[in-house]
Parts: structure tokens; sequence; C-alpha cells
């Protein structure tokens, strides 16, 4: 069992990855179950996913990287228990800190033979996350596998090799892709970086 952190700014684009990613695992006939955590924030919950038949929980309001750890870890044991998929995608607030969501998974004992964390950015976002909160925009990053550069296609090629170049300072050994969930452009590199 393999475990994926989505981790990124509220509006980045996890939800619409998380979509693609489970009907990826499907395809690959993977049995994959959703953890998400919305807590306030637009998007699909629990009911929808699980209406179009995915195994999904959703975790009330909340944090899972602070308030709800312990409600996070109960829910991957649950999940281990009952459900024992091979992929488990945990799509956590954009408040939360992804490096501190896989030190929970890390110790909730369901010993999982990988945890690894997709960072996801907001083309569109990034001039204002650096302006304003860009310690706050490292540290969420920071944990990172490798980062995706989402909505491409909202952005000229001028603009991603700049944002591209700031990564390629601050993180230096992250493999950093830009990509569209929307238009589906580079989607087929990060299913091959995907266990
Ligand atoms: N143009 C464009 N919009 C996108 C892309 N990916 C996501 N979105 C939109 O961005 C908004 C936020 O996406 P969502 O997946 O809910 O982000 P989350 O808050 O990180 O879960 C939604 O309206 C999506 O349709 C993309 O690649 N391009
Ligand atoms: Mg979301």
């Amino acid at each position: 069992m393999y475990v994926y952190i989505l981790g990124g700014f509220l509006g980045s684009g996890k939800t619409s990855l998380l979509m693609k990613l489970a009907s990826m695992y499907i395809e690959r006939k993977l049995h994959v179950a959703l953890l998400v955590n919305e807590s306030g924030e637009v998007g699909v919950d629990g009911t929808t996913l699980r209406a179009e038949g995915y195994d999904a929980i959703e975790l009330p309001n909340g944090c899972i990287c602070c308030s709800l750890s312990g409600t996070l870890q109960n829910a991957l044991q649950s999940i281990k228990r009952d459900i024992d998929p091979d992929i488990i995608i945990v799509e956590p607030t954009g408040l939360a800190l992804p490096h501190k969501v896989k030190e929970l998974v890390r110790i909730s004992m369901i010993d999982p033979d990988g945890t690894f964390i997709v960072g996801i950015v907001d083309v569109q976002r990034f001039d204002d996350l650096i302006k304003k909160k860009e310690e706050f925009f490292k540290r969420q990053m920071h944990g990172s596998d490798f980062i995706l550069i989402n909505k491409s296609d909202l952005a000229t090629p001028e603009k991603l090799e700049e944002i591209k170049g700031w990564m390629a300072s601050e993180f230096p050994d992250k493999p950093v892709l830009s990509i569209s969930v929307k238009t589906g452009e580079s989607l087929d590199k990060v299913y091959g970086m995907m266990k």
C-alpha cells in the first residue's frame, strides 16, 4: 500500500487532481481509497465521491495536521482494516502542512510501503503567495517529493519558466513539472511518477 498526500493552497487543483488520479488507478485495476478534509473549502465531498463509486472518507471540519490529527490516524487505521486498498490519496485542507500529515501517517502504524507528498502550485496564485505568504508557501512545499505547477493553460511560457526558476533555486533537488489538470497537459508524466 502506498499513500499520497496532495499538498497545496486552496484552489490550486488538489481535488481536481485527486479525481484524475483516482480514475487512473481504477484503470490500472488498483484499489484506491480517498481521504478528504474539506473544512469549508469548495470542492467535492465524501458523499459525492462515494456516489461516483469511490471508497471515500471525509473528515469533519478542522485541520488534519493539527486539531484532527487523532481523527486522521483513526481514519487511516480503519481504511487499512476495512478496505485495505493499494493506494490511499489524502487531500488535506489548503492550510495544512503536508509534511506533518506524512509524519502522522508514519506514526499511525498502517505501515505503508511508501508515503509521498505531491506539492501543487497554482500559476495564477503564485505571485500573490510569494508576496504575502512566502514562508508558509515554502513550508507547505518543502516536504514534497515532486512539485506540480498547475493551470499551465492559464500562464504564458515565460511565467512558467519564471516559476520553475524560483523552484529550482528554492528546491534544487525536487522534480518540478508544469501541468494542466484541466487540459490534461503532462498528466501522463504525473501518472508515470506514481506507484
Ligand atoms: N484553468 C484551469 N483551472 C483548473 C485547473 N485545475 C483546477 N482548476 C480549477 O481550479 C478551481 C479549484 O480547483 P480544486 O481542484 O477545487 O482545488 P483545491 O481547492 O486545491 O482542491 C476549480 O474551479 C477547478 O476547476 C487547471 O489545470 N486549469
Ligand atoms: Mg479541494
